[in-house]
């Protein structure tokens, strides 16, 4: 791992065991193909049962529900090794993790938690998250016109959700609707339910190897033992995307070191002017930038693994580190296929599927500026969205 501050000597052992094991079976599982799915527009659903055996699946969440129960380090680590193979990776065990089996765990009831978390964490069964809407996704409060009406014992949910990750390839959908008097709600929506339908979303230039869809819903009828009875108002989704969020702040870096080392390992080779570009100044100063923002990246998610660990976390600390290494990592991937001059536009090369990758990550759960803006709530106390 590329690690100039020795943030590993301030992992437990454990941590570090579960970072060279994801990094092992990716480099033997996924990584020799990621090319080949990427260009090809598919998602590797081959690799869901094994996600589930490795423990990748909600590997934060308690072991009592068949999750790996591990440190919120050792998760983010996870996080890190699958996206230094490709963000689309991380993305499925993002949603699958932070925005289906955390809101079950933290606002399901208990018999929800029982059937539903043991499958997913086994990778027996794929979840979607469904927020963001076609109107716009900043504003997810405002701009949400899926509705859920109140039928006996039952609720009608009718609307449609944008852009969401394993859409097409999902058991069960985490569907947000308001009711009639405006009060979101959460609901475990089963995809094969009448009038739930989930077409794929062609023609993506960015996270190719991951399924995004949209999700219409039609009179889709849910039992209230669906719906989540502990999640009322915008609190409860917006908690599972500091979730998400949190391990999105580590998988960059591991992007990061991804394009970092390919450039260095290129630059290093590549001759002109009868020299290596890597002892030219201007290309130093590239490798430079790249390492000092992975630097300051870990080291800024190791201490919000550890305030997370003791319930310490706030989410507008979530909200830097998502901004930050986001950008960083985006920033270095472009650098990374500057140094490689016309090869880095090929998919010979990982910078280009990285770079092309992290623009959607730039912009899902929550873009770069609305994550400006909650910053700058913080530090003024005024709300400038
Ligand atoms: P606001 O007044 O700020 O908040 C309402 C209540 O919620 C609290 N809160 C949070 N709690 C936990 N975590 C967070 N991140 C929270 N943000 C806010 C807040 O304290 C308040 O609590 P209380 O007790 O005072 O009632 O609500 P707002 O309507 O003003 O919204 C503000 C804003 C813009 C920050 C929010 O809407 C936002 O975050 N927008 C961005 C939406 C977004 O990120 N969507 C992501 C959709 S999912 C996705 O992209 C998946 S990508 C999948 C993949 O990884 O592949
Ligand atoms: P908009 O909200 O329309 O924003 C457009 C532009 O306006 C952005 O630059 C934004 O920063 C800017 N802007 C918005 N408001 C303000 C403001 N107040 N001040 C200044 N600038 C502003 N969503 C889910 O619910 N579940 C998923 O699984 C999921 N997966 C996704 C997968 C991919 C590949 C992508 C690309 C998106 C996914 N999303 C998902 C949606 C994602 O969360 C939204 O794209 C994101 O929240 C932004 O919403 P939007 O695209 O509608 O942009």
């Amino acid at each position: 791992m590329l690690d100039f501050a020795r943030i590993q000597e301030l992992l437990s052992d454990e941590e570090r065991e579960i970072q060279k094991a994801a990094r092992k079976f990716l480099e033997a599982e996924a990584l020799p193909q990621i090319r080949e799915w990427w260009e090809a527009g598919t998602f590797p659903t081959q690799l869901i049962p094994k996600f589930g055996a490795m423990g990748f699946l909600g590997a934060n969440l308690p072991e009592e529900y068949g999750a790996a129960g591990v440190s919120n380090a050792a998760y983010g680590l996870i996080m890190y090794e699958l996206e230094r193979i490709d963000s689309g990776l991380r993305s499925f065990a993002s949603v699958q993790g932070a925005l289906v089996m955390y809101p079950i765990f933290a606002y399901g009831s208990e018999e929800q938690k029982r059937e539903f978390l043991p499958k997913l964490a086994a990778g027996e069964m794929v979840g979607a998250f469904g927020l963001t809407e076609p109107d716009g996704g900043s504003d997810p409060g405002g701009n949400m016109k899926t509705r859920a009406k109140k039928d006996g014992d039952h609720w009608i949910l009718n609307g449609t959700k944008m852009w969401i990750t394993n859409g097409t390839i999902a058991d069960i959908a985490i569907v947000w609707a308001k009711d009639e008097e405006g009060v979101i709600r959460g609901f475990i929506v089963p995809t094969d339910t009448p009038g739930f339908s989930a077409p794929e979303i062609k023609s993506k230039m960015s996270l190719r190897a991951s399924v995004t869809s949209e999700l219409v819903l039609e009179d889709v009828r849910i039992p209230d033992s669906l719906r989540l009875p502990q999640a009322e108002g915008l609190k409860p989704p917006l908690s599972c995307l500091t979730q998400a969020r949190y391990g999105i702040a580590w998988g960059v870096l591991g992007a990061l070191e991804a394009v970092f080392e390919e450039a260095r390992d290129f630059a290093l080779s590549r001759k002109t002017f009868g020299e290596p570009i890597a002892k030219k100044q201007l290309v130093q100063e590239k490798l430079a930038w790249m390492l000092a923002e992975h630097t300051k990246g870990l080291l800024l998610v190791w201490r919000l693994a550890r305030l997370k660990d003791e319930g310490k976390l706030h989410h507008t600390q979530v909200s830097l580190a998502k901004r930050d290494n986001t950008y960083a990592a985006l920033h270095a991937a472009r650098l990374a296929r500057d140094i490689l001059g016309a090869n880095g536009i090929t998919l010979e090369y990982h910078a280009i599927r990285h770079m092309l990758n992290l623009e959607s990550v730039y912009t899902y759960e929550g873009t770069h500026d609305i994550h400006t803006l909650i910053l700058g709530r913080e530090i003024t106390g005024l709300a400038a969205f």
